[in-house]
């Protein structure tokens, strides 16, 4: 009999899903629900509640409940073999947090299949709405929680980062100050993860490791809840968080309601979900320490395993739980594509194979020309202000402007992935602008590591789906190594290979240090 797995990635739009079949080793089906198009009830736009203040961006978490409804009806009418599915597993958009009241344990345990979701969850929330990681109300909070604590470098080395206004303890301590009887009448708190994971068994899961190092209240290290973060955040909070667990332990068999309503096997186990990011990590392959990845989309992420638990002391990179164990370091440049596409804009090239080919026309190192790719705000390193800055680089000159963002894009991750301690044996480049060979060459080369190109639609539900089957084959004691787990899930492109060229990554060592030095200047005034 087939060993089918379900991997289910509840995003910030999307509700996805990816079922694998372990011995065939491959994805036989995947599905994707669109909140706003599939869900226009709840009102949302791009998964998230207008609101008029700019900084509150808060999800109706019912919309998440209802759509896991939706998916696997939609399986079902599919065809999708759902009774041949062995467990099922999870990943959530980081940070976003959801508030039960006292009700909610009973009412999951006796999820009535005759209706839905939505009517069988009803008056078990203690705050309405969810805060989600795209919130930065919370400014203050991250200051005062800070300061607690000791710190930035503090706050980071004992939580995995410094204090973010998305992350989970600095939202929590905002509703505890603005809503304090709400706060109070709160029974728990759960991420979204353990709150699909807990729909899923049919009682309240455990945040893992992974996601729960995104809440500035966990100890990055000890992997428990640190007693100094939770209060410094909110009274009474240990009361309220459920206990902490690895990524994809089983929790129990799925609630009986997915059993009598979808068809799934009563013996299915239900497993303790993730982050997106980790589960990500995961399903693009980075499975041993010292791997890494970097994903060019809208903006550009550095993923990487590390053996030994680092943090940032300038507080610029977070650090969570991998769900293989060990590290999962990761820094986000808001300004990714985005400049890059701004680039192109104000140059009027065609397309982006035009703009490879005048990469591609350009010396490495650029002669020494250096752009400073902030249009928008940027997160590594902090600037408030948009800024562009030129450094012996002629505004005209069209290819150098189109080497030197790229260059300057790699430069920083190099220079801001320093404390992180690690030399990667390969990386893993995905995203739009991975399929350009002129692109990862200086990639390559400012790296100075070998780079393959990986293309995988679902990375985070594929991630899921692969932590579902090692979830129940440690269950069933068969002791899975994650090696062999996902041979043939996650392999790079064949024939994508770029291996640095050792004469331009000399220019790069040299190069790094005028790119630190123009950054300094134009951080802190020449
Ligand atoms: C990570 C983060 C985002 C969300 C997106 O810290 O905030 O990547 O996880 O879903």
């Amino acid at each position: 009999m087939a060993r089918l797995f379900l991997g289910l990635d509840s995003s910030t739009q999307s509700l996805s899903a990816v079922v694998i079949d372990l011995d065939m080793r491959k994805v036989v089906h995947e599905k994707s629900i669109n909140f706003d198009q599939a869900l226009p009830q709840f009102k949302t736009r791009h998964g998230v509640l207008p609101h008029r203040d700019p900084l509150l961006k808060h999800s109706p978490p019912l919309l998440w409940a209802a759509a896991l409804d939706l998916i696997f009806a939609q399986l079902k009418k599919d065809g999708v073999a759902l009774g041949k599915i062995l467990a099922v597993s999870g990943c959530g958009q980081q940070h976003g947090s959801v508030y039960l009241n006292e009700k909610a344990a009973a009412a999951l345990a006796n999820l009535d299949p005759k209706k839905s979701l939505v009517e069988n969850l009803d008056g078990i929330f203690a705050r309405k709405t969810s805060p989600i990681w795209m919130d930065s109300s919370t400014a203050k909070e991250c200051a005062e929680i800070r300061k607690k604590l000791g710190g930035i470098k503090y706050t980071a080395s004992r939580t995995g980062s410094d204090t973010f206004e998305r992350f989970t303890g600095p939202q929590i301590r905002k509703f505890y100050k603005t809503e304090p009887n709400a706060y109070a009448k709160t029974a728990g708190i759960a991420l979204v993860s353990s709150f699909m994971a807990s729909l899923l068994a049919g009682k309240i899961a455990p945040i893992d490791f992974g996601d729960g190092a995104g809440m500035n209240l966990m100890d990055i290290r000890r992997k428990n809840w640190n007693h100094d973060a939770l209060k410094a955040t909110a009274p009474g909070l240990i009361n309220k968080l459920p206990p902490l667990a690895e990524s994809g332990r089983v929790i129990g068999p799925v609630s009986p309601y997915f059993v009598n309503k979808f068809g799934l096997n009563p013996a299915a186990l239900a497993t303790v979900w993730t982050g997106d990011n980790p589960a990500s990590a995961l399903g693009l392959g980075l499975i041993k320490p010292g791997a890494a990845a970097i994903s060019l989309g809208t903006s550009d992420t550095f993923f990487a395993t590390m053996d030994k638990c680092q943090t940032d002391e300038s507080g610029e990179g977070h650090v969570f739980a991998s769900p293989t164990g060990g590290s999962l370091a990761l820094i986000c440049f808001k300004n990714g594509s985005l400049a890059r596409e701004k680039i192109r804009a104000l140059y009027k090239i065609s397309d982006w194979k035009k703009f490879g080919e005048l990469v591609a026309q350009t010396p490495p190192g650029n002669n020494g020309g250096i752009l400073l790719p902030w249009f928008e705000p940027e997160i590594v390193p902090r600037v408030h202000q948009p800024s562009v800055r030129r450094f012996d680089l002629e505004e005209k000159n069209v290819a150098a402007n189109c080497r030197a963002i790229f260059e300057a894009q790699m430069l920083a991750l190099r220079l801001h992935s320093q404390w992180m301690q690690m030399a990667p044996e390969k990386i893993f480049a995905t995203g739009g602008a991975a399929n350009d060979p002129a692109l990862l060459q200086v990639m390559a080369d400012v790296l100075n590591c070998r780079v393959q190109r990986i293309e995988i639609s679902k990375s985070a539900a594929l991630g899921a789906a692969l932590q579902a089957a090692h979830g129940w084959l440690v269950a069933a004691d068969k002791n899975p190594q994650w090696e062999k787990l996902v041979a043939g899930f996650c392999d790079p492109v064949p024939g994508s290979e770029i291996r640095p060229d050792k004469k331009a990554a000399k220019i790069y060592d040299k190069l790094l240090e005028k790119y630190a030095a123009s950054e300094y200047s134009a951080l802190h005034g020449d």
